[in-house]
């Protein structure tokens, strides 16, 4: 059963995983915002003093704003997005970003969303095929947002879709799937069994307060999770260094 986690790239520290989100101005707008982290900078910051292994961010915000976490934080470049302003019915994530611009920006992995059991999954299996191949030349890492959704998924986070989601990521050839948290230890389990040698990290969800949010990170990890990847979580925080220290207490090591 060996894995010494090399495929992780250098997003991964002793094979653990932590992320900051900032796609959501993409998937959701700016009601995810309020007047300070509206902001990328502000966000950018949290992600440059924060210690997290990764930053997740859409191409837009990877350009103008490369002075804020180039050399500070690993970047992790979105290439493909939506907005939540199209029915949830049809879903997909069309590229925008090409891993040839991705590395251009300097980039340690690739990231894209896959709605598993979308009519139109077949669209995001055949881009993401090819970013995976391109991947291997540059020697990157991919990360899966691995999300079931679509008229054809009646529960997007029961555990049998997520850990179906999970194994799609796998079976693609991701390094790392990052899906919503099911709710209980038991079922992640399932999930992080599903995937195999592909790190399962969890989405960090809608703001919770600090006791449940580290609750549930701790369950993540006990599920045998390789981390996080957190966006509202902790940049709607109103102390955002002070929780990443809590979270990075519990999931790196
Ligand atoms: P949060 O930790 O803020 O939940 O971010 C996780 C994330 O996967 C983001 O990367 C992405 O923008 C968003 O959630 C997608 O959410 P949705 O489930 O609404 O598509």
């Amino acid at each position: 059963m060996k894995d010494n986690n090399t495929h992780l790239g250098k997003i991964a520290r002793n094979g653990r995983v932590l992320v900051l989100a900032m796609d959501q101005g993409l998937e959701h707008g700016p009601r995810d915002f309020n007047s300070k982290n509206i902001d990328p900078e502000y966000v950018l910051d949290i992600a440059a003093k924060g210690g997290f292994t990764g930053l997740a961010i859409q191409k837009g915000i990877a350009r103008h704003y490369k002075e804020c976490y180039s050399g500070k934080v690993r970047l992790v470049l979105k290439l493909n997005g939506r907005t939540n302003m199209v029915p949830k019915d049809d879903c997909y994530s069309s590229q925008i970003a090409s891993v040839k611009e991705a590395v251009a920006l300097g980039v340690d992995a690739l990231g894209y969303t896959i709605y598993v059991g979308s009519p139109r999954e077949a669209e995001m299996f055949h881009d993401f095929g090819k970013i995976v191949a391109e991947a291997a030349d540059y020697g990157l890492p991919t990360v899966v947002w691995a999300y079931p959704r679509g008229k054809h998924v009646p529960e997007e986070k029961s555990v049998e879709m997520v850990s179906y989601s999970a194994r799609v990521a796998l079976e693609l050839g991701a390094d790392i799937v990052k899906v919503n948290y099911t709710g209980n230890v038991d079922g992640f389990k399932k999930v992080v069994a599903a995937a195999g040698r592909c790190k399962v990290i969890s989405a960090g969800g809608s703001k919770q307060s600090d006791a449940d949010f580290l609750a549930k990170v701790k369950e993540v990890m006990a599920a045998g999770g390789a981390g996080l990847a957190v966006g509202r979580n902790v940049w709607q925080n109103d102390n955002p260094i002070k929780i990443t220290e809590e979270i990075k207490k519990i999931v790196l090591k």
